[in-house]
């Protein structure tokens, strides 16, 4: 059974662009609720981590370089089926190939500069969640 919850980052290109907040509305418009929040800076080690699954792709030094340049959020979000409910809603990696009206579409600068993060699975959801809240921070 998929699960209902999914995790996020606006990633730097959005929240340096001052989109944060019409992201996150479009985010609950689609009947997200918002069940953790923070804004905060990865470094590049931490980026390193977060994205350990790509290392051995040509684009992993460039993307922890990137998504330690600058702020990002990070949210954790509630829904029935909020995996593959959330991937619809942020679009293709790729920008140039995302559907009309995906958050990626609207947002997005690059493949790389992709705005937004969507887990793609319900265990990777688990996992990246708890990489940025402890325990004490989840209130919900
Ligand atoms: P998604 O974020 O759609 O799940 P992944 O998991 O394949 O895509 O890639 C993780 C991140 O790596 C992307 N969000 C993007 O920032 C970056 N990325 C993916 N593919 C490329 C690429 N071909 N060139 C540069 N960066 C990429």
């Amino acid at each position: 059974m998929a699960g209902n919850r999914t995790f996020t980052m606006i990633k730097p290109d959005a929240f340096a662009a001052g989109n944060s907040g019409a992201i996150l509305k479009m985010i609950e418009e689609a009947g997200f609720k918002i069940v953790a929040l923070k804004a905060t800076q990865l470094t590049s080690e931490l980026a390193g981590k977060f994205y350990a699954v790509h290392k051995e792709r040509p684009f992993y030094a460039d993307l922890c370089k990137y998504m330690s340049s600058g702020p990002i959020i990070a949210a954790v979000l509630e829904k029935d089926n909020a995996v593959e409910d959330f991937r619809k809603l942020i679009g293709a990696t790729d920008p140039s190939k995302a559907e009309e009206g995906t958050i990626r579409k609207i947002f997005a600068k690059s493949i790389e500069a992709n705005a937004v993060h969507g887990s793609d699975s319900d265990e990777n959801a688990e996992i990246e969640g708890n990489f940025y809240f402890s325990q004490f921070e989840r209130v919900l």
